[in-house]
């Protein structure tokens, strides 16, 4: 089965090159002009830019959270994925406190195997760091699983001591793995949300003043001296808050390594989102929420300067509405306390072409940054790269062809994600896949949808880690 992509520009983080692409058997086999056409499918890409397939590096798929489980599972997210242009991801795999963590990755193999329509890979998340748990990283690393995360939130069901922060992150980095942390401080999160419910503040706004922007900075400055401490490799996920970008920034300086993720919706939506009347703001409730306008602007510097690498969804979705019947329970679930609302939201399907519009088209990133943000830098960090992340001979054909004139208007009526909201309903964004193959095979073609169920693979990854 061969195909050409003919006419296009390419454009991956180091070149922008009018050049015609020979795919074979799932991988790009050359790059060039004038192939011969016979035998082959023709894809004539006239007036698109042909760029790699966006990688997600932070998703939580089917995820047992809040007292439910988030509503998009490894069919419905991949379809939205690929809709918007991602074709890759890797997701959360949860150890069950007094379980291992070869079983919680297990768990999670099952969830995707029979559904899973794009390529998908595993981090493990270590909420149980016993000595054994730690002792059995080494065996995660032959499964291809070769990051770890740990929460310094949620007091009680996923948090991690700093003892134990440190440990693991230290052995970690002895076989090669990747730490990744949510770092907001989980202590001072229990306590606000005490003292604020005493005093009957049960509003969705609240939610924001019990994830302050302190509270996240406390806990990513926190994290980066745990850098200095141990010398192992960090990575700190969904960056909200201005003074992290700064502690972050300030480690790079130091020579330290560590690297930054920051999600969409922290570029777009600020806290007062969650500040509307009555039940609205609920949908926006995730963690660390999104905060203020400054605290956007540095986050926007941040992907401009390089102290930021990659851009991520957290995508986690919750029904606003989950007493329809089909539906898991949802962030109804918390009407009548900001604190009883499942924390996600949903942007697996919009990360790639909002980023598109809002960086891209008003000049603030080049393309070329564009595709390092969203492929080529979760790529090379999480050991997909050059497999993943890039347009090579010899790189799997993971390809949107994208039509950057194309207008879309982002509506929860019309996207895939399994959701009955969307952040940026209303939005007009320019520019939109056009085409998106995973390993040659046409996934989306318009408005169509080719993709199967179970044609997605596992995708085992290596050791070599980049620090970016
Ligand atoms: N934050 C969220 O909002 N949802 C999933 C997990 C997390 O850390
Ligand atoms: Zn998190
Ligand atoms: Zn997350």
């Amino acid at each position: 089965m061969k195909t050409i992509i003919k006419n296009g520009k390419v454009i991956t983080a180091g070149d922008t090159i009018f050049q015609d692409i020979l795919i074979e058997d799932g991988i790009i086999k050359a790059l060039g002009k004038n192939f011969s056409e016979e035998g082959c499918e023709v894809i004539d890409a006239e007036g698109t830019y042909i760029l790699p397939g966006g990688i997600d590096p932070h998703t939580h798929l089917e995820m047992p959270f809040g007292g439910t489980v988030s509503s998009d599972d490894f069919y419905t997210g991949h379809k939205a994925a690929a809709f918007g242009g991602t074709t890759c991801h890797i997701d959360f795999a949860l150890q069950t406190k007094g379980d291992s963590l070869t079983n919680g990755i297990r768990t999670w193999k099952e969830k995707a195997k029979d559904k899973a329509a794009i390529d998908y890979s595993f981090h493990i998340a270590v909420t149980d760091p016993t000595e054994e748990t730690i002792e059995e990283i080494p065996a995660i690393v032959k499964e291809g699983v070769t990051s770890l995360k740990v929460f310094l939130a949620y007091k009680g069901v996923f948090q991690v001591d700093d003892t134990a922060f440190m440990q693991t992150m230290t052995k970690a980095a002895e076989n090669g793995m990747l730490t990744m942390v949510h770092a907001e401080n989980g202590d001072a999160i229990a306590l606000k949300t005490k003292e604020l419910l005493e005093e009957g503040k049960t509003d969705m706004k609240y939610h924001s003043e019990a994830h302050c922007e302190a509270i996240e900075a406390e806990a990513i400055n926190r994290a980066v001296s745990f850098v200095e401490i141990t010398k192992a490799p960090l990575y700190i996920v969904h960056i909200a808050s201005g003074n992290g970008v700064e502690a972050v920034r300030k480690g790079r300086r130091k020579g330290l390594p560590v690297m930054g993720e920051t999600c969409i919706q922290y570029l777009y939506i600020t806290d007062d989102a969650l500040d509307q009347p009555g039940f609205e703001g609920a949908k926006y409730i995730c963690s660390p929420p999104p905060k203020k306008e400054e605290d956007k602007k540095a986050i926007w510097e941040g992907l401009t300067d390089k102290t930021i690498q990659t851009m991520a969804t957290d995508h986690c979705p919750f029904w606003f509405d989950g007493t329809k019947e089909g539906r898991t329970p949802g962030k109804e679930l918390g009407k009548g306390s900001w604190d009883k609302v499942p924390n996600g939201v949903p942007g697996i399907e919009d990360r790639y072409p909002l980023l598109w519009d809002g960086a891209v088209n008003t000049g603030i990133i080049t393309p070329n940054r564009f595709v390092e943000l969203t492929s080529t830098n979760p790529a090379k960090i999480f050991g997909l790269y050059p497999k993943k992340g890039t347009i090579a001979v010899g790189s799997d054909a993971d390809i949107v062809i994208f039509d950057p004139e194309k207008k879309h208007t982002i509506e929860a009526s019309t996207h895939h994600m399994n959701v009955d909201y969307n952040l940026y309903e209303g939005m007009t964004v320019t520019g939109w896949p056009q085409k998106v193959m995973v390993r040659g095979k046409l996934l989306v073609d318009g408005d169509d949808w080719l993709g199967e169920a179970g044609f997605g693979e596992f995708v085992a990854r290596k050791t070599e880690n980049e620090i970016l």
